[in-house]
């Protein structure tokens, strides 16, 4: 009885302390503009071009096609290759082994860093040439 007591007020309590720390929060934030620590404007950007540069650049193997066929990357950005087909695909690039996943088996995932050099890039599949897509470097 008694430690079921001591539960219930225990929740008030942090729950009292939760927004009495927000509502400080908001306080500090509203009122004093002129603290020098505050670097709220500068981390938000910095974080959206974290998650801009990581992962953004897909291609998925589908019916024995590449989707997109084509695709814009930044030089050196890290592309990820998803095969949900049965049969194992590759992204190769057709000229000069700019870039190549080698065997992606049907199912998996792999990657391929994109050339640092702009231009465009055909690729094929290595196991099946009529798959074919474009990738270019901007
Ligand atoms: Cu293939």
């Amino acid at each position: 009885m008694s430690p079921a007591a001591r539960r219930r007020r225990t929740v008030p309590l942090a729950l009292t302390a939760i927004a009495a720390l927000s509502f400080a929060t908001a306080c500090s934030n509203t009122g004093g503009g002129s603290k020098p620590s505050t670097s709220s404007p500068a981390a938000p950007s910095s974080v959206s071009i974290t998650e801009s540069t990581l992962g953004a650049a897909q291609i998925t193997m589908r019916n024995f096609a590449f989707s997109p066929a084509t695709l814009t990357v930044k030089a050196g950005e890290k592309v990820t290759v998803v095969n949900e087909d049965g049969a194992t695909h590759t992204v190769t690039a057709s000229q000069g082994g700019a870039f190549d996943t080698g065997s992606i088996a049907g199912g998996k995932s792999g990657t391929f860093t994109a050339p640092s050099k702009a231009g465009t890039y055909a690729f094929v599949c290595t196991f099946h040439p009529n798959m074919k897509g474009t990738l270019t470097v901007r």
